[in-house]
């Protein structure tokens, strides 16, 4: 039978980013191509059968992007972005995050099933400049690729821009039997999606650059590369792609129309491999990608576009033929039924511009939203009030667990989202289903992933109870976070820029 190969990108076309008022188109750099920047795996302190011990840095350094001056950056354990993060599952993992910097953030670990809101590293979790924090946690949930990125209120966006975001890999054994590359940096490829803008001495300007939906710049970045190449020396590739922008949605697809395989999404693995031509990524959405380029000669160079811009050229080298196939089937994902007699819990993604709100609401540090019983499983109802004439795709986050996307306005769900996601694009005036469960108790954020409206209070805190161990939590506040910003700045409170409070 012929696979089915999808050429379109799901989601609706009036809302992509493109019709914004304020959209920045990307330009291709006049700079000369680049090798692919592939990130260092972090190397663990130590490790032994049953546990991982690392040290994550948070830094400052300089990063040269363009010719002349170097960028001031900021990274994790690197001048930019970060060393990629090995996970094992089953392991017990222990973690020392350390702040070099000369500001407070926060570490989340975005996609992992960790408690909240500690471990899970948002906004009540700062680590203060000079200081370090110890997590420990058990790693329970199947291979994918997440992320780190720094979460502190309200200053998430203006973190994520200087560059404190990093690919984290977990392994299992299951993904492990499956005929997929997985040859770190030769045939397993990570691909971190940014865009920046460059002004003077091309340095970084987040406040010049400021935009309540989103602030976009005109250059593309690969693993903070600009405009790269990758020499392809086997056949299959995959590509672990991670919209790690502030607000710029990536429509990938090749030059020549060459189709793919989606072989997971932000949870991992795919029940089926999905063939397509093109694939649209909301923020902070994951889609791993195997490309097989077997049709092609030595010398032939592949192009990856992002609408119809150049992102990536994939340089075919020498490679052994390589005759593997994905199998019709490659994981089972656990299908729970909804815990019975527990409401339909709905939730609208509110406005857009400074206007952006949760159920109407702005964030609170301090105060609970909604609570849900510890493994319970849950049906959220999310809408996206924006008029569908031109409002935005809002990319709906939930902390601490992976959930599963039942339908959109009653309908099917994109072909691509028959796996376990964390992180769902929602069209304007669309109703999407999701199933929550959460296995472990703590208080966890959901909200839109545009970094600058999670910032600007579209963003709301739900906790995980079990009601047999009642538990309090010390919730972090803006006055104090204030307070701590203004001695680091040495400014007065009232005198700290916090964009979208
Ligand atoms: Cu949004």
């Amino acid at each position: 039978m012929a696979k089915k190969v999808y050429t379109d990108y799901f989601f609706d076309e009036p809302a992509y980013n493109t019709h914004d008022g304020g959209y920045i188109p990307l330009i291709t750099p006049k700079v000369e191509p680049q090798p692919l920047a592939i990130p260092p795996l972090l190397k663990p302190d130590r490790q032994t059968a049953t546990s991982d011990y690392y040290t994550v840095t948070a830094q400052e350094s300089t990063t040269h992007f363009l010719p002349g001056q170097p960028t001031k950056t900021w990274g994790y354990n690197a001048s930019f972005l970060g060393q990629t993060i090995v996970f094992r599952e089953g392991k017990q993992t222990h973690i020392d995050l350390k702040n070099d910097l000369p500001e407070l953030t926060t570490f989340h670990w975005h996609g992992l099933n960790v408690p909240g809101p500690i471990t899970d590293g948002g906004c009540h979790a700062p680590v203060y400049p000079g200081e370090t924090n110890h997590i420990d946690f058990k790693v329970q949930q199947p291979a994918a690729t997440l992320w780190l990125h720094a979460h502190p209120c309200p200053s998430t966006a203006t973190q994520v821009w200087k560059g404190l975001a990093t690919m984290v890999i977990v392994q299992d054994a299951v993904e492990a039997k499956l005929p997929l590359p997985r040859n770190y940096g030769v045939d397993d490829i990570p691909m971190v999606l940014q865009d920046r803008e460059f002004h003077a001495d091309n340095q970084f300007d987040y406040r010049a650059d400021y935009d309540p939906d989103g602030v976009q710049g005109h250059t593309a970045l690969v693993n903070g590369t600009v405009n790269p190449y990758f020499d392809v020396t086997t056949q299959r590739v995959r590509l672990r792609i991670l919209n790690g922008s502030n607000r710029r949605e990536w429509r990938l697809h090749f030059n020549d129309d060459l189709a793919f395989a989606q072989v997971a999404s932000d949870g991992g693995i795919l029940p089926a491999p999905v063939y397509m031509t093109k694939v649209m990524v909301t923020c902070a959405e994951r889609d791993e990608i195997v490309v097989d380029f077997g049709k092609y000669h030595v010398g032939d160079v592949v192009t990856l576009m992002t609408d119809e811009t150049a992102l990536c050229q994939f340089r075919i080298k020498d490679f052994v033929p390589d005759d593997t196939k994905l199998p019709e089937h490659l994981v089972d994902i656990l299908d729970e039924a909804p815990t019975p007699d527990v409401p339909v819990r709905k939730i609208t993604m509110d406005g857009m511009d400074d206007e952006v709100a949760l159920n109407g609401k702005k964030f609170d540090m301090q105060r609970i939203d909604a609570r849900q019983r510890v493994n319970d499983v849950v049906i959220w109802e999310i809408r996206n009030t924006n008029s569908c004439k031109n409002g935005m795709v809002h990319p709906f986050h939930v902390h601490g667990t992976q959930f599963t996307v039942l339908s959109r306005d009653g309908g099917p769900v994109y072909p691509n989202e028959h796996g376990l996601k964390d992180t769902v694009g929602v069209n304007p005036g669309e109703t999407v289903r999701i199933k929550v469960k959460f296995a472990l108790t703590g208080v966890y954020m959901y909200h839109c992933h545009i970094i600058e409206h999670e910032d600007g209070g579209m963003m709301a805190q739900i906790e995980s109870y079990d009601p047999a161990h009642p538990q309090t939590y010390h919730l972090m506040d803006m006055e104090t976070l204030r307070n701590a910003f203004a001695k680091e700045q040495g400014v007065k409170p009232e005198d700290v820029w916090m964009p979208g409070c």
